[in-house]
């Protein structure tokens, strides 16, 4: 793909989010677009909201699930970043400053030292690790009904929107991140639940497979980034008015309410 067409999709989709307003999905127009072209606008997105002055708290892992992966039938998660005006303060989030807003629960880690693949291990991430947290992370897909093929949500930043961090710090060897139980609530109703292995096995995988895959495009996992594993859970439809609320065995709750 040529640079001119990587950065007008990429400012047609920061326009999409800015004006909270789903757009028809690339691949309508481009339908020949690869996850290599994606990743080129999701890059050239990336520089833009840098330049805006914004700053990127971590990369995330996005489809990690098994459920996820058979859906968009593929065999590799997908990656995007985090900005710092993503993560809520304050408890709330307002429903009309997004489109189609989705919640999944989710484990945070916090590196304490740089990790640079390829060859990445789960253990050595673990190591790396200063701690993890709970976390919430709200995607909003800039495309219509939440439609899109693998390319376009890379393109799309992977969906990123929101994230509620909790506020429960753990070491990475204080408990067994695979099996930690995790249920999602919604206006005190169960929607979903699952257990950390439910992201490639264990949430540590994520970052290492995070890093080898950053480390073909030549990045690198930072000490002091903050990186989303995937979701545990299923994604939750929001709406106004809904109290969401996570708890995650020994890494306690984390929750938000969605202003109209
Ligand atoms: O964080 C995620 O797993 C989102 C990845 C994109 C898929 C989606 O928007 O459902
Ligand atoms: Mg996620």
């Amino acid at each position: 793909m040529d640079r001119a067409t990587a950065v007008s999709l990429a400012e047609w989709l920061i326009r999409a989010e800015v004006e909270k307003r789903e757009v028809t999905r690339i691949t309508e127009r481009y339908p020949e677009l690869t996850v290599e072209d994606a990743y080129q606008i999701q890059e050239v997105l990336v520089g833009k909201k840098l330049e805006q002055g914004y700053r990127i708290v971590g990369p995330k892992m996005g489809l990690t699930s098994r459920a996820k992966m058979k859906q968009m039938n593929v065999d590799e998660p997908i990656y995007g970043f985090i900005f710092d005006y993503m993560v809520v303060s304050g408890g709330e989030i307002s429903f009309r400053d997004l489109i189609h807003p989705k919640v999944e629960a989710e484990i945070a880690f916090v590196l304490g030292r740089d990790v640079e693949g390829p060859g990445v291990t789960g253990a050595q991430v673990l190591a790396a690790t200063a701690h993890v947290m709970p976390a919430l992370e709200i995607i909003d897909s800039r495309y219509e009904r939440f439609h899109f093929t693998l390319p376009d949500v890379i393109a799309d930043n992977a969906s990123s929107s929101r994230v509620v961090f909790g506020t429960t710090l753990k070491r990475p060897d204080e408990l067994e991140l695979d099996l930690v139980g995790v249920t999602l609530s919604i206006n005190g109703e169960l929607k979903e639940m699952g257990a950390g292995a439910a992201v490639l096995g264990h949430p540590a995988n994520s970052v290492a497979m995070l890093a080898n895959m950053l480390a073909r495009k030549g990045l690198k996992l930072k000490a002091g980034q903050t990186i989303l594993t995937g979701g545990i859970t299923g994604a939750v439809m929001l709406q106004p008015g809904d109290v969401v609320s996570a708890r995650l065995d020994g890494l306690g709750s984390v929750g938000f309410l969605v202003r109209a």
